[in-house]
């Protein structure tokens, strides 16, 4: 595996390259052209660009996390097409620039969501966390109002203030969405892109919904073990795979993550590896990324990972916001350096001990 952080690019991330170099075992970043909407084409001069100002810090970009797709894609709106060809277009200019992994998510409407961005801990951290009682209690608009007032001054992504004012009309574009047509329009666009992807060596890596099931009634399919497989047979080639993200898959406690890694054995392109703390089976926050401190057994998901001969890039997720950080809710350097040295060291252990 190559250990990895996930970077926004210097005009949107509070964390520097600089420091990122400065976390032992970092070799590369995830990174993404924060600032393009889903549906435009990344053009090859502003990858370029992107790839040398990575390099120049003595770092290189090991993927990109995400390239959106455009809600049009996912409903199988009349756009799809056009949508879809600017998709290519954006995978030919990754390709010629030798990115060889991407990123990205079917969720309608939102992305990733939670219900608290700064919820206090006992040690006086503060983490992200989610009650589906608040969800249940708010509408969508209400919801999007509650985030936006607590991220420290950061857009979060797929919470973007451009999208969430259509927020109506996209609720709309899914009236007749419903999770079988949801999988139909991912087939079809993969359909689509995979030549394109066996032309240069991109793996899309797909991202699970976070968390693992339906919010406010909007479909969503990439949950559990079974779908991804649904998801990988329905289009059966190597570069259709996924991002396996113990925090999102492990919303859901009947997700047994090592297992499900050992099935995923040959198209695992990318892992998140984090940990949660369950209150309830419905009220979660993000914990240390420490096995102790949370729910998962990390040892056991590393192994796993060892096991199928993960050689692909990992990153520590979510952090909580300690020693008085300032930075994007989940995204600051310090938690999620403690959590990359936990990863690394977890991972040399299971290697010196397979090989002894
Ligand atoms: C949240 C992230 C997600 C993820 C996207 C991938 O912090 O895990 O926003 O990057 O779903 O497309």
């Amino acid at each position: 595996m190559k250990m990895t952080l996930r970077w926004y690019g210097s005009q949107f991330d509070t964390v520097t390259l600089e420091q990122i170099r400065q976390i032992p075992g970092v070799s590369g970043v995830i990174t993404t052209l924060y600032h393009l909407m889903p549906g435009e084409i990344w053009s090859r001069e502003q990858i370029k660009a992107l790839k040398k100002e990575v390099e120049d810090a003595g770092l290189s970009i090991a993927g990109i996390e995400s390239v959106n797709v455009h809600e049009d894609i996912k409903t199988g709106g009349k756009q799809r097409d056009i949508y879809i060809d600017n998709y290519i277009k954006t995978l030919e200019n990754l390709g010629e620039e030798n990115i060889h992994l991407v990123c990205y998510n079917f969720m309608p409407v939102f992305d990733w969501t939670r219900t608290e961005l700064a919820r206090k801990r006992a040690d006086g951290s503060t983490v992200l966390a989610y009650t589906q009682a608040a969800v249940d209690a708010l509408n969508p608009e209400d919801m999007f109002a509650t985030i936006a007032s607590d991220t420290n001054g950061a857009v979060m992504p797929g919470w973007e203030p451009e999208r969430m004012a259509k927020i109506k009309e996209l609720f709309e574009m899914y009236k007749d969405i419903d999770e079988e047509k949801l999988f139909e329009n991912l087939k079809y666009f993969l359909e689509r892109i995979l030549p394109v992807c066996d032309k240069y060596d991109i793996n899309m890596a797909i991202h699970p919904d976070d968390p693992a099931w339906s919010v406010f009634g909007l479909p969503r399919i990439i949950v559990n073990k079974a779908n991804i497989q649904k998801m990988m047979n329905m289009v059966d080639n190597p570069h259709n795979g996924v991002t396996f993200c113990s925090g999102s898959y492990g919303t859901n406690l009947e997700n047994d993550l090592p297992d499900m890694i050992r099935s995923l054995k040959g198209r695992l392109h990318f892992a998140h590896v984090r940990n949660l703390k369950f209150n309830s089976p419905f009220d979660f926050e993000e914990a240390a990324h420490l096995s102790s401190d949370g729910n998962f057994d990390m040892y056991e998901i590393m192994k796993a990972l060892y096991e199928i001969g993960f050689e692909g890039p990992i990153r520590p997720d979510h952090g909580r916001m300690i020693w008085g950080e300032v930075a994007m809710p989940g995204y600051g350097l310090y938690d999620r350096a403690l959590g990359a040295a936990y990863l690394n060291g977890l991972w040399e252990s299971i290697e010196k001990g397979a090989k002894h």
